[in-house]
């Protein structure tokens, strides 16, 4: 299997993020890509490319203008202002305010983003333009006829919205990778979150579509972030009715919990008539990962990725969470590799 990965993300590093009253150094740091990188070169996984350089065209088909400008332009405007450190958020156009956009830095911070999860650094907008162009250059490679491909992305992604980022995501790769293919001729593509975290960025992006079939397996929301999307009952509208399946789990599951779900998420893809699989891929269901509450172990990703190669769908790995770093590149590759060993 190729893999595409970019340099580019050591540009993003976030100094601290807000976790239990505390700041904390952010999880979501560059060693991560880091560790899996070296393990796709151990085990041989296959060449390691550089992305291709679509532009901003094809992110535009999924996140507005507006709010792509505000994010190329923030660390400039942060610094013409003399600002320090890294760019947060502090204030939310919650229930009882205006949903407008003021004409502060902050104020517009504040209105494209969701949470205080998502730190815009000096290499932040590079660093998440060059993970969209690793999903695109990997949804190429499908597109051109391989059979899989694994975009190696950091930051993630499926927390963003069109116009939303939060939850360590700016741009929403796999969506953007999604909509690629669908630009490209493809009638139909599933999605499958496999992150421990909801994606509501995806699910929100796609709600009223009825060519994206969004399946997501994760932390119950009623207990855990992002706490306010995610939930069983939400299973699109309009155009997209029935075309978005949640599958909440609670604190503890484990694999004979988490692969049940996996069935039912892929029964329905299977039903579903997708001609393409796009993976968004977290690894951090581990019983290791030190902000999640799932207890798969690094042999249970093998037995996913099997199950995943078994509908037989052209699929797109793109990276999204795991923070125990030391197993993020076993338990990453391993659901790379279980695939491969169903398709030879
Ligand atoms: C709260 C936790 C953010 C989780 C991000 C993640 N700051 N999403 O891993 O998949
Ligand atoms: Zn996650």
């Amino acid at each position: 299997m190729l893999t595409y990965y970019s340099d580019d993300h050591h540009l993003h590093h976030g100094s601290c993020e807000l976790i239990d009253g505390k700041l904390m150094p952010c999880f979501e740091k560059p060693q991560r890509a880091d560790h899996i990188l070296a393990r796709v070169k151990d085990r041989q996984l296959g060449e390691v490319r550089a992305p291709r350089d679509f532009g901003r065209g094809p992110i535009e088909r999924v996140h507005s203008a507006a709010y792509l400008d505000f994010f190329q332009g923030a660390w400039t405007r942060w610094q013409a202002q003399g600002g320090k450190g890294d760019l947060l958020p502090y204030t939310w156009p919650a229930r009882t305010l205006r949903q407008q956009l003021p004409t502060s830095l902050h104020g517009q911070l504040g209105y494209y983003s969701f949470d205080a999860g998502a730190p815009i650094t000096a290499g932040t907008w590079q660093a998440a333009y060059s993970a969209a162009q690793v999903a695109l250059s990997a949804q190429a490679e499908i597109a051109a006829g391989a059979h899989s491909a694994f975009a190696l992305c950091r930051p993630p992604g499926h927390h963003a919205a069109g116009d939303v980022m939060g939850g360590y995501c700016y741009l929403n790769n796999a969506a953007i990778a999604a909509q690629a293919f669908l630009d490209q001729g493809r009638a139909r593509v599933a999605i499958l979150d496999v992150d421990y975290h909801h994606g509501n960025g995806t699910q929100s992006i796609f709600y009223e579509r009825g060519d994206v079939v969004v399946t997501s397996i994760h932390g119950d929301p009623a207990a855990e972030f992002p706490f306010f999307l995610g939930y069983a009952d939400e299973c699109g509208a309009g155009a997209g009715e029935g075309c978005n399946h949640n599958y909440p789990l609670p604190a503890g599951s484990d694999w004979a919990a988490w692969r049940t779900a996996l069935e039912q998420a892929c029964q329905r893809i299977a039903e579903s008539a997708a001609e393409v699989l796009v993976v968004s891929l977290g690894v951090d269901t581990f019983k290791d990962d030190p902000i999640s509450q799932f207890k798969l172990d690094s042999p249970d990703y093998l037995r996913m990725g099997q199950r995943i190669a078994a509908l037989g769908l052209p699929t797109l790995f793109v990276m999204e969470g795991g923070y125990a770093v030391e197993a993020i590149g076993v338990n990453a590759v391993n659901v790379l590799e279980g695939f491969e060993a169903s398709n030879s």
